[in-house]
């Protein structure tokens, strides 16, 4: 008799427990709460690209129209602005610049200001681009290999290989400027 109830008690004791187990389940919260951060990245036409750095933390980034980006926490502090504005220009500003059979492709540029010129290297010899002026400079570059160059301000802007002297090319660049200075108007207003 004694034996029946204590079996009959651990039968509701595991029930008891089991019942417990999955009556509490474990909610997740799945919710994203937006930060400050994002909400002003994104309230000023940014978009907002979340991250996993090395240690597996989620860091977002804040990617701006110009092609640049901020840390996205920086950008809300003020830490960080945009590299290149291009106000009221939609249409494309990039211009593709090929290095092939030891030449620039074209080798004369004519774009707007603002427009970022993008070299890439088809040669399997290495180039180096080098502006004249000193304004920008490529490093070694190997095959398939690129450099990018934002030109901000109006002007003719020569260049050439520092490897083979022969190689020449010049990028002309019309408009307004773009860059941005002291007493530029602010981001995003609107
Ligand atoms: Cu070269």
């Amino acid at each position: 008799m004694e034996n029946k109830i204590l079996v009959l008690g651990l039968l509701i004791l595991s029930v008891v427990l089991v019942l417990g187990c999955t009556g509490t389940p474990n909610q997740e919260n799945n919710v994203q709460m937006a930060n400050p951060a994002s909400v002003y990245c994104e309230q000023h036409n940014g978009t907002l690209e979340i991250r996993t750095d090395a240690t597996g933390g989620q860091v977002g980034y804040c990617k701006f129209a110009g092609g640049s980006e901020c840390e996205e926490w920086a950008y809300y502090r003020g830490n960080c602005t945009p590299g290149v504005v291009t106000p009221g220009i939609a249409t494309s500003t990039k211009s593709d610049i090929s290095i092939e059979n030891f030449a620039f492709n074209p080798s004369v540029t004519t774009v707007r200001t603002g427009t970022t010129v993008i070299w890439t290297n088809y040669d399997n010899s290495q180039h180096k681009i080098v502006s004249d002026d000193g304004l920008f400079e490529s490093g070694y570059m190997s095959h398939g290999e690129t450099f990018i160059y934002t030109f901000t301000d109006a002007g003719t802007y020569n260049y050439h290989c520092g490897i083979h002297p022969s190689m020449t090319g010049k990028v002309i660049a019309e408009g307004e400027s773009t860059a941005i200075g002291s007493g530029s108007t602010p981001l995003g207003t609107g």
